[in-house]
């Protein structure tokens, strides 16, 4: 039996598997530019993140329809459960999508489909988090809350993500404002590749009470101090992080010192049909990689329902 657990960190569009893309082209009638499944996987070498993002973004062009959205979110919450995830935050992309001419109703009512029914058909709670592409402008931003107002009720907070150097937290200030003003949780990536100073100035600036990745903390001592005092979550990927090459080899991934400094840590799974494996896939290589103990295993999946947005009577939502 797996160890239940959380997701806080994972990107819808990212659970694409090779197999329903290729079944969803064929539906849609497009033609994808892979012969196939084996040859679209041979493209799942990764330099960077923006050269993930590009295959990303192309992938997902395949989904255009509410019963595509569907599908995909049952796909994903059918392997989740299997690796003991009890409660879900989901991240999407709508910018991703309404540039294509995707309707923002088409993304979050096809999603909802599935969501909405998961805990009766998956046994697994969710949440939904509209991310805004920060490689976009603040008034693309701006124009998505917007184009969201009509399904905030199947929206749980705001995040940032997409490409991270170059656009700093503080471009996004008066979304968050106004996300906030409409009684959005907020989350953002912050120093995944950017510096340790997007962090704080995602904490600072956008009024984050979770960090998404926050690995590059570990550059800052001051910072992991007020991480630590303030019982700020970070939701890391060790995946994902060796297949982006933000670290050299699992073996390598700062998680223990992490823990051990006292953060608290919650283990994800990013984009998990991209980077090796879902959540459990992470937990087990974190495991076998890290020689982390059963203790710390059990350590890491409570932080996973203390560090998300369930109702829950820890001291931690106190401040
Ligand atoms: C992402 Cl790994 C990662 N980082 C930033 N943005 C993303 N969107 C999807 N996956
Ligand atoms: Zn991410």
């Amino acid at each position: 039996m797996p160890l239940p657990k959380a997701e806080l960190h994972l990107h819808i569009e990212g659970t694409l598997e090779p197999e329903l893309a290729f079944a969803l082209a064929a539906r849609n009638g497009l033609t994808l530019p892979w012969a196939d499944t084996e040859e679209l996987r041979h493209a799942y070498r990764f330099e960077d993140l923006q050269s993930f993002l590009n295959l990303y973004y192309e992938l997902m062009t395949v989904l255009r329809t509410e019963q595509d959205f569907e599908d995909l979110a049952n796909a994903y919450l059918a392997r989740a459960a299997a690796q003991g995830v009890r409660h879900a935050e989901i991240f999407f992309d709508p910018q991703a999508h309404l540039a294509r001419g995707v309707a923002m109703g088409t993304v979050v009512e096809g999603l909802w489909r599935a969501l909405g029914a998961s805990e009766a058909n998956h046994g697994i709670s969710t949440a939904l988090i509209l991310c805004f592409l920060r490689d976009e402008s603040a008034a693309s931003a701006l124009a998505t809350l917007d184009a969201a107002k009509p399904h905030l009720d199947r929206i749980t907070g705001v995040g940032l993500d997409s490409a991270e150097v170059g656009h700093p937290p503080v471009k996004f200030r008066e979304v968050f404002e106004a996300a906030a003003a409409l009684g959005l949780r907020r989350v953002a990536h912050a120093g995944e590749e950017g510096p340790p100073e997007y962090i704080t100035e995602a904490l600072d600036v956008l009024g984050v009470e979770r960090v998404d990745h926050g690995l590059r903390c570990m550059e800052d001592g001051a910072l992991v101090e007020r991480l630590v005092r303030e019982r700020i979550p970070l939701t890391l990927c060790p995946l994902s992080n060796v297949r982006l090459r933000t670290v050299d080899t699992l073996a390598d991934h700062p998680l223990p010192a992490m823990l051990d400094a006292g953060l608290l840590c919650t283990v994800n799974s990013d984009d998990p049909a991209y980077f090796g494996g879902y959540v459990g896939d992470n937990f087990d290589a974190v495991a076998e990689r890290l020689g982390l103990t059963e203790d710390r295993l059990r350590e890491l999946a409570r932080n996973s329902f203390l560090a998300s947005f369930l109702e829950h009577d820890e001291e931690r939502r106190a401040r």
